[in-house]
């Protein structure tokens, strides 16, 4: 048995700083005392299944959808009434761990019920609408019996199949209750203020035909009927009947019940009684009422269409060492829970969670991971690579220690024309805002000798200071950048703030051929104290792969027998020679045989352009 000490104590803390919502009040009762005809029907449901046994399963785990949706006034997403995804799911996975007895939950009993976003996880199931414009409702708020603002509120939406989900409806504020719902009515409404784990396992415990703990104390100080503990009170037997005023802040559990003479035990830990900071728990008799409940009366919440839909796949950068070691990889994006594999299909999780560190590996390994959201189809496995570098072909790190200020916008060179903003993360290896390794995009293109213009746009994730630009290419492949001539730009100055710089880069005409690492560092510094290694304060490094092609003096080319005129080019050609004014063609443009070809009118030539293609 627990007694509640800390929570006692936070409670006075809640005393002193937010009295009105001590203890929460449900405005469930109230509804159906105030409509006989619904509580007569409420009545006969739960004596339907009195003596049922189990209508379905008990080792079944079923999944019912539901649909958040937030009546906001008007605020920006994440601020006031309009709650944040990450708060939304947050509770939402916590209020999973209570129903499944997981976590905090563990000692508990599992209801085999949980809960997930309509669609298998689709965010769009967490619904925004402005109802700043129903009248009274940004002042006053909502009254739970005011019908006609309910009706209004839910015209701002098209979430009302409520056969096949629960919604769960959030206001700014509910007069005179925390919250109240419909008993298999399939939507509970929950102020904001309060929106936790807690009230929502009470309320959806209502969701569920489940009563208050204390049901039958109609002045809050009455020992509720417990002749017949089936028909009366909450109309479950494993629950002893209680006073609504009693709880467990006021309380001790090893005192007499009055209404049992028997001790409290643990019933103000149940999820119906009126002690939210020390709910924990459900009976076996209110799951397997809960459980018969939905099978008998809301069938499709256990089968609904809107859970039919796979899971989207989550996403996951590759990650990459120097050497032999382990590798630490990160998906994102799922609202379930992520399972890594070794193999594209089959075989068992190598673990769960967002984040995966892999055994030591030499060698470039593939892993696979996969989002399942409750009981849904897990997603397609998506493929992500530990990259091992060999210790030998590892170039140094260089990375801004602090992720303000000057950011790499855009680097446009030859074929490489990449953006990046504040936000943006670049391929394997990458930390935002600090370095970008985009070597594993398609390689930029250069040839040997040739000179080409670059442009290196600065901005800012914070504030504006003097900062510089370097660039370094390894020309000589040895894995630095520290040869002659690899230094191929320096800022003639610092420059305040964002700016672009841009120049021209010639590719040495005995630069070796093949995949070439390109290096940016722009740095709050001066150009001088710039190096290709090593940690800065603020800026950026990033790193692309440039493919040099060497390019010979005289190429011959001899597809060109055609007699002078105009012809597509089947390649591209850059012309050195033959022509009166160098000229490049590229592929899909026409091709005009000037005079210098020496070619006359319908004769045969081979040509030899000088240059590069
Ligand atoms: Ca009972
Ligand atoms: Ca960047
Ligand atoms: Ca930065
Ligand atoms: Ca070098
Ligand atoms: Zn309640």
């Amino acid at each position: 048995m627990k007694s509640c000490p800390l929570v006692v104590i936070s409670l006075l803390l809640c005393l002193f700083t937010l009295p009105t919502f001590s203890q929460i009040q449900c405005g469930t009762d109230d509804i159906y005392k105030n409509n006989p005809a619904l509580q007569q029907k409420v009545q006969e449901q739960i004596k339907r299944l009195q003596n049922a046994g189990n209508l379905v399963d008990p080792n079944t785990v079923f999944t019912i959808p539901v649909v958040f949706i937030i009546y906001h006034k008007g605020e920006a997403e994440g601020a006031g009434s309009n709650l944040s995804d990450a708060t939304i799911l947050q509770q939402l996975n916590a209020l999973n761990d209570a129903f499944r007895a997981r976590n905090g939950y563990a000692a508990h009993n599992d209801m085999k019920i949980e809960f997930a976003l309509a669609n298998c996880g689709d965010m769009n199931s967490i619904v925004r609408v402005d109802a700043s414009e129903v009248p009274n409702y940004s002042d006053n708020g909502l009254n739970y019996n005011d019908l006609i603002m309910i009706f209004q509120l839910r015209t701002l939406h098209n979430w009302s199949d409520r056969d096949n989900y629960i919604t769960i409806e959030l206001v700014h504020k509910i007069n005179g209750a925390g919250g109240f719902a419909g008993y298999l009515e399939g939507y509970t409404f929950i102020d904001a203020r309060l929106f936790g784990i807690g009230i929502m396992a009470h309320e959806l415990g209502h969701v569920l035909n489940l009563k208050h703990t204390f049901e039958g104390d109609n002045f809050g100080f009455q020992c509720p009927p417990n002749n017949d503990p089936e028909n009366d009170g909450d109309m479950i037997s494993d629950t002893p009947p209680h006073k609504r005023g009693q709880n467990c802040y006021n309380t001790p559990p090893m005192s007499i019940n009055p209404c049992d003479s028997l001790t409290y035990g643990d019933i103000f830990e149940n999820f119906l009684s009126y002690s939210e900071y020390c709910w924990r728990k459900f009976t076996p008799k209110q799951i397997e009422r809960a459980r018969n409940s939905v099978a008998q009366f809301k069938p499709n919440w256990f089968n609904s269409p809107y859970l039919s839909a796979q899971t989207a796949a989550p996403a996951a950068v590759s990650n990459l060492r120097c050497g032999t070691g382990t590798v630490a990889l990160t998906a994102s994006g799922c609202l379930g829970t992520y399972s890594w594999y070794s193999q594209s299909t089959g075989g068992e999780a190598l673990a769960t969670g967002e984040s995966f560190t892999t055994p030591p590996i030499e060698t470039t390994t593939t892993y696979y991971v996969d989002c399942q959201v409750a009981t849904c189809q897990p997603s397609v496995r998506v493929a992500v690579q530990a990259i091992v570098t060999p210790v030998n072909e590892c170039y140094c790190e260089s990375y801004a220690m602090y992720l303000g200020d000057e950011e790499i916008y855009n680097f446009s060179f030859t074929t490489i024309n990449t953006s990046s903003n504040c936000n943006t993360t670049g391929g394997p290896g990458s930390v935002r805002s600090a370095y970008s390794n985009y070597t594993f995009d398609t390689p930029a293109i250069a040839y040997t000798g040739k000179s080409y213009p670059f442009s290196v746009q600065i901005g800012s994730c914070g504030g504006s200071y003097s900062n510089a630009t370097k660039i370094y290419i390894d020309f000589n492949h040895d894995k630095d950048f520290n040869d002659a001539g690899e230094e191929v730009y320096v800022s003639p100055g610092t420059t305040q703030g964002a700016h672009v710089e841009s120049d021209t880069i010639t590719i040495p005409a005995d630069a070796l051929a093949g995949i070439t690492r390109i290096r940016i560092v722009t740095a709050e510094a001066s150009p001088s104290s710039i190096t290709p290694c090593g940690a800065y304060g603020f800026g950026e490094t990033e790193d692309y792969a440039l493919n040099i092609i060497a390019c010979p003096d005289n190429l011959s080319y001899e597809t060109i027998n055609q007699g002078m005129g105009t012809y597509e080019a089947a390649i591209s050609i850059s012309s050195k020679a033959n022509v009166s004014t160098p000229v490049t063609y590229l592929a899909g443009q026409y091709i005009v045989l000037l005079p210098g070809f020496s070619a006359g009118p319908n004769e045969v030539f081979t040509s030899t352009i000088g240059g590069c293609y």
